[in-house]
């Protein structure tokens, strides 16, 4: 639901074009999903004042069950100084913007008129347009289509940008992007809209936070199943983050948090609740019809069997989640100071209190870490419903860290937004729907099912043994294709390793110094395919 700060804009008609042309937008489009991003964020936000959201189901009535999303993210500095960047409701409208953390582009000395040609865009690439080019690139009459051509994979770097922008696969190996020799964007999915953004360029309007110098690099994703093989396949989007720390400052108890306003339908009866296990967060409605009472009524209204809606971190597990109503409640309420922010951010209070177990998670003897963490359904467990907490409009906040984060590191973070409903079922049972279908997602995202139809990337027709796992010192990889990149995470979602250019069917990768636990292999082969592994170091 819209801001409880409504900003009314008096000038509205005469600043339309410079507003229509402030922010680059584009829209994800390959399955049921219709989803907006906008060149500096503003994940799933729609461009007019009195918007309810852009991540349109079809079939649904153009109703968004989230009116906006954001990176929250912060940490100390050596000094014990708090630095944050977080966004709540900004409206693109806005001119001049407020409520803003993010901006357009990579980190750079200079943001000018020639900066903002360069990095006010989203880029959008079809899986399809890929498979063409390496198939065309080297035809006569082939010619390398517009989104390709312009991938951002690398900065000026007299303009302090780094070298090394956009991830592409390099196939002929010499460290530049050359598309008309073959080289490619590394994307994800059927279709990806690619995004860089910084909190660098100017003070922070929204948290009030001091600025950390990161860069932000973001895709969102999506896969097309159309055998309905795996159905909720076609109502998930994915996001993937890589958070580099391009500041001098080595910042401890750092955590970075997807911040999401879910309005199913009228925001007012909804409920919130989050699974440990499943690393997710997720709202469904409070009771069986979605804005059925005077005071709720809305055009935006689902009606009886209402959905449910999660994010789902899938290459980490939430430390925490907590959410917050739309009120200026002390403790539950929306935050306005950055501290305020970071209590949140930690799975505190708005002032600090701990998040306890039962009621409302306020004051009670046991402390925990994810609130209302049983499903709906569980007669004995903890969730709103069952423990007679009233509906509201809620906002929630799902956190990974602490992390040391140290000048040049990334954080790499990958969810799933899994949109759930069955007119057959109710509201809580859509809720344990989504629960299941969560799943589904992360069983997919492991490589354990994929989608059976001809002509859609499967993973599984990939043989890629990785051994010895358990491993020591060096990791074997071999693939009937060959291996372009790979990226090495830990389970927080740290990247622990890049390794780009790899080119070869067979790779030995030197792990001795990494520490003993477990490891996310994310790897993209010489044409397109994407595979993970999961490896254990000991
Ligand atoms: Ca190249
Ligand atoms: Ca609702
Ligand atoms: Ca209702
Ligand atoms: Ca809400």
């Amino acid at each position: 639901m819209k801001n409880i700060i409504t900003v009314t804009i008096g000038l509205a008609s005469t600043i339309s074009i410079q507003s229509q042309t402030l922010y680059s937008s584009a829209e994800l489009d390959i399955n049921n999903v219709k989803a907006q991003i906008y060149s500096c964020g503003m994940f799933f936000s729609e461009s007019s004042a009195d918007s309810t959201g852009y991540f349109l189901i079809d079939n649904e009535n153009e109703i968004s069950p989230i009116y906006q999303s954001a990176i929250w993210i912060g940490g100390l500095d050596s000094e014990g100084n708090l630095h944050f960047a977080a966004e709540t409701f900004r409206n693109p409208e806005e001119s001049p913007p407020e409520r803003v953390d993010y901006w357009h582009g990579p980190v750079a000395d200079s943001y000018n008129e020639d900066f903002d040609l360069r990095y006010n865009k989203v880029w959008k690439v079809n899986k399809s347009t890929i498979n063409t080019h390496i198939n065309s690139y080297s035809s006569a009459d082939y010619e390398v289509p517009l989104e390709i051509e312009d991938w951002p994979a690398h900065g000026i770097v007299s303009n302090g940008e780094a070298e090394n922008l956009a991830a592409f696969v390099d196939t002929n190996l010499n460290g530049v992007y050359d598309p008309e020799n073959g080289d490619y964007p590394d994307i994800k999915g059927d279709q990806a809209l690619f995004i860089i953004m910084n909190d660098d360029r100017d003070v922070h309007t929204a948290s009030g936070g001091e600025k950390l110098v990161i860069e932000i690099h973001a895709m969102l994703y999506a896969y097309n199943c159309p055998d309905n093989s795996i159905a909720t396949l076609n109502e998930t989007t994915f996001l993937d983050l890589k958070i580099i720390n391009r500041s001098e400052n080595e910042y401890s108890e750092l955590y970075v948090a997807n911040w999401t306003d879910f309005d199913i339908g009228t925001a007012m009866d909804d409920n919130i609740g989050s699974d440990s296990t499943l690393s997710l967060v997720y709202a469904f409605n409070g009771d069986d019809i979605d804005g059925d009472s005077l005071y709720l009524q809305s055009i935006y209204t689902y009606g009886e069997n209402p959905p449910a809606l999660g994010v789902k971190l899938l290459n980490a597990n939430f430390s925490t989640v907590i959410s917050y109503l739309n009120s200026s409640n002390a403790t539950t309420g929306v935050p306005t100071q950055t501290q305020q922010y970071y209590n949140y951010l930690q799975g505190k209070w708005k002032d600090g209190s701990p998040l306890t177990y039962g009621g409302n998670g306020v004051g009670g003897e046991e402390e925990v870490s994810f609130i209302y963490s049983s499903s709906p359904t569980n007669v004995d467990g903890w969730s709103m419903n069952q423990a007679g907490v009233l509906s509201h409009d809620i906002r929630g906040v799902g956190s990974v860290g602490p992390f040391t984060f140290s000048p040049g590191e990334t954080i790499g973070l990958e969810y799933a937004i899994i949109f759930s409903r069955d007119l057959n079922l109710d509201n809580f049972e859509n809720a344990d729907l989504l629960l299941e279908n969560s799943l589904t997602v992360q069983n997919f995202y492991d490589g354990l099912i994929s989608c059976s139809t001809i002509g859609v990337e499967s993973i599984q027709e990939v043989e890629l043994s990785a051994s010895p796992n358990p491993v020591k010192n060096t990791l074997m990889l071999s693939c009937e294709i060959s291996i372009a990149n790979i990226i090495i995470y830990d389970i927080n979602g740290r990247v622990v390793r890049n390794s780009y250019d790899l080119n070869s069917n067979n790779v030995n990768l030197d792990i001795s110094s990494l520490e003993n636990g477990a490891y996310i292999l994310d790897i993209t082969l010489i044409n397109g395919d994407k595979t993970s592994k999961k490896i254990v170091k000991n």
